[in-house]
């Protein structure tokens, strides 16, 4: 094929030329930031903006200033539950003030209200082929939502900017009400193992999920609440939060803007961690003919690592140290039978205490310890939900709640179309050549 061949030709010549400039120049300043800063995703590179959540490299992520024992602790419970309901996180994420339990509860009665998912998605969904990803129909579901949107209407009818933030939040409080339908919707057209229904009136926003996804258990009701507020937010640079503010920025609704970060979370090295994680942990399992050795584990990790696979679930463009969201995760499999004995928790346990040493060792990642994938998955295989393609659709209605947060803001901050300036090689390879650059 002519392009193919072409660019089999170019592409590893001008691979070469890049590697080049970062090798000889990638310390040297063009503006503010380093040539390696702009060839490398912009790591470190403070520019944007956002009050709800903050993750520091050494204890990771706070809550507007909470911790995630402070958020667990604080936030008001669902009735004869262990863990808080998921509206009150909401209101926390929103406003900055820790709920009542009547306002946390309020906040639920507005999702209650808004439930409903009209049939033409349920239309959308069906018409899919099957073998579609379950996070494909997931951005699908959120965009054939889009003509419910409150914001086009208001826009179209000529609305003042410092009134934008109102339709949209009331988009965000629909979208977020329908995710738990649209949730299992999906997962009911996948697996073929439910029929796909409306919420149930007498259950809290996180419980309807739980317990449509066909999982009729208490402890696993709890666990979906822990769940949905660990994945809420991430500060804004993580690509589905970023993908939601930059699509949001040029005043496209909520629905596009959530179905453009869903999009994001969809790739390997984001939100579909999760399930790369769980199919890696079973392909040990299954090697090994249950828990390995400590050795053995090690040389399979090397193995991954040496044939260009990441350990999925290790490393992280921000943090530092062990993410505390495995850590709360791991907690909870501690602190509940038979999920603290089960063998893939304890296989998880085992990659924890061997994978960072194998990373260190193999030298190229700058954080060899567990993220919030490295345990997830294994919780949902213990409750029976085994289907783990479907996994990153669960992260996504979580991180639901943090980036309509953020895009409430954004349209209530007013702030801009999101518009970097881009560059040619060459301009670098000039600049590079003077030592630098600076803006005049
Ligand atoms: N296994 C193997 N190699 C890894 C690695 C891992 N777990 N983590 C990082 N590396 C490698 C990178 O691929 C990179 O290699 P190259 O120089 O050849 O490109 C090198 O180490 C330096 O990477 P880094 O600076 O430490 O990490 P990045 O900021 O570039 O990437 C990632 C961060 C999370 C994408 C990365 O650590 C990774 O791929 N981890 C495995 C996938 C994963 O768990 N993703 C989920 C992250 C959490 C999240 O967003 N959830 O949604």
């Amino acid at each position: 094929m002519i392009l193919h061949d072409k660019l089999n030709e170019i592409v590893p010549v001008w691979r070469d030329r890049a590697r080049k400039l970062l090798k000889e120049h990638g310390n040297v300043k063009v503006n503010d930031f380093t040539i390696d800063q702009v060839y490398g995703g912009m790591r470190d590179v403070e520019v944007l903006v956002t009050d709800i959540s903050y993750v520091d490299p050494a204890t990771g992520i706070r809550f507007r200033g909470y911790t995630i024992p402070e958020v667990l602790d604080k936030l008001p419970k669902a009735d004869g539950a262990t863990m808080p309901y998921v509206g009150g996180l909401y209101y926390l994420l929103l406003t900055g003030e820790i709920p009542t339990p009547e306002q946390a509860r309020a906040v639920e009665a507005e999702w209650q209200a808004r439930a409903f998912v009209p049939a033409h998605v349920e239309n959308v969904l069906r018409v899919m082929p099957d073998e579609t990803h379950p996070m494909t129909l997931f951005a699908q579901g959120i965009l054939a939502l889009q003509t419910e949107s409150q914001f086009v209407k208001r826009y179209r009818a000529g609305m003042k900017k410092d009134e934008y933030w109102i339709p949209t939040l009331e988009d965000s409080l629909n979208l977020i009400a329908k995710l738990p339908v649209l949730a299992a919707m999906i997962y009911c057209k996948k697996y073929s193992k439910c029929e796909m229904g409306q919420a149930d009136p007498n259950l809290d926003w996180a419980g309807n999920l739980a317990r449509r996804l066909g999982v009729a258990n208490k402890e696993y009701e709890d666990l979906t609440r822990l769940y949905m507020i660990l994945h809420s937010d991430h500060e804004s640079g993580n690509v589905s939060a970023h993908a939601t503010h930059l699509v949001g920025s040029a005043l496209s609704d909520v629905y596009y803007s959530a179905s453009a970060g869903m999009n994001g979370l969809a790739g390997p090295l984001h939100g579909l961690a999760n399930q790369e994680c769980l199919g890696w942990l079973l392909e040990v399992y299954q090697k090994f003919g249950g828990l390995p050795t400590d050795e053995q584990l090690a040389a399979f990790a090397l193995e991954t690592l040496q044939s260009g696979k990441v350990i999925p679930g290790y490393g992280h463009a921000v943090l530092r140290k062990t993410d505390p969201r495995y850590m709360s995760q791991r907690e909870f499999c501690l602190a509940t039978p038979g999920l603290r004995d089960d063998p893939l928790f304890k296989l998880v346990s085992m990659i924890f205490e061997v994978a960072p040493g194998v990373l260190t060792e193999h030298g190229k990642t700058k954080n060899p310890w567990p993220n919030v994938d490295a345990q997830s998955g294994v919780i949902q295989w213990y409750y029976g939900l085994r289907e783990w393609d479907f996994y990153t659709v669960l992260f996504g209605v979580g991180r639901a709640l943090g980036v309509m947060a953020n895009l409430t803001w954004d349209r209530g901050l007013g702030y801009a179309l999101e518009r970097p300036k881009s560059v040619t090689t060459a301009m670098l390879e000039k600049w590079a050549a003077e030592g630098g650059r600076k803006l005049s």
